[in-house]
């Protein structure tokens, strides 16, 4: 009796989650051209959260950043990607993301954020970056029940830059830090909820159970 009392009040638990953030990436002291931008938060259930470039890029200085250059409008290998992995007992819920970039006079204005929950089909928002200077990125998202691996992808979505030409090889596209201003940076985030998924945590409940029995 007392076992399934235990196990009630586990699964009882197991719907309640707040919206916070729940992975971050730093880019203060970057040089711009690293290979990833580093991780400096994840919640519990959440790991191998990365920033990469896709193949079809190349890395570029960029103080406090992670820069690109090598941009062409319609290589599918062209992207900056954001990943993470949801580790298996978890759900994920994400409702809004931050972050901020600059390209330069020949980089690409407008750029998609893809997901792949639909095979990075259709850009869930697109920026437009009309001068070469900081545009914050502060989107509501609406994503629900997401398990596994998940990515996101940064792609130009036209051939313009914001000089009004056409997209230059050696311009350039960045993330960095949101500009909260009065110098306070927040770090590329993802913000929502994580959930225990109540099926398996009822499975350790019942586990527990078989286990009690055992040893009387
Ligand atoms: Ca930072
Ligand atoms: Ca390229």
């Amino acid at each position: 009796m007392k076992l399934f009392c235990v196990s009630a009040a586990i699964i009882a638990a197991a719907g309640s989650a707040s919206a916070a953030i729940l992975v971050s990436w730093d880019s203060t002291g970057m040089a711009g051209n690293e290979a990833s931008m580093p991780v400096s938060f994840a919640v519990p259930g959440i790991s191998s959260a990365t920033i990469t470039r896709g193949p079809g890029l190349n890395a570029n200085a960029g103080a406090n950043s992670f820069n690109s250059s090598g941009w062409q409008f319609g290589d599918a290998t062209d992207y900056v990607e954001l990943s993470f992995t949801i580790d298996p007992g978890y759900s994920v819920n994400l409702t809004g993301f931050q972050s901020a970039s600059q390209a330069s006079a020949t980089g690409p204005r407008f750029m998609g954020f893809y997901t792949s929950t639909d095979g990075f089909a259709s850009p869930i928002f697109t920026t437009d970056q009309p001068s070469a200077a900081n545009l914050n990125i502060n989107e509501s998202l609406s994503l629900s029940g997401l398990t596994g691996s998940v990515s996101f992808r940064f792609r130009p979505t036209a051939n313009i830059a914001p000089n009004g030409g056409t997209i230059s090889a050696n311009g350039t596209w960045r993330i960095w830090d949101f500009n909260a201003g009065s110098g306070n940076f927040i770090d590329t985030n993802f913000q929502g909820e994580i959930i225990p998924a109540p099926a398996s945590i009822a499975l350790v409940g019942l586990a527990g159970l078989v286990v009690g029995r055992r040893r009387r």
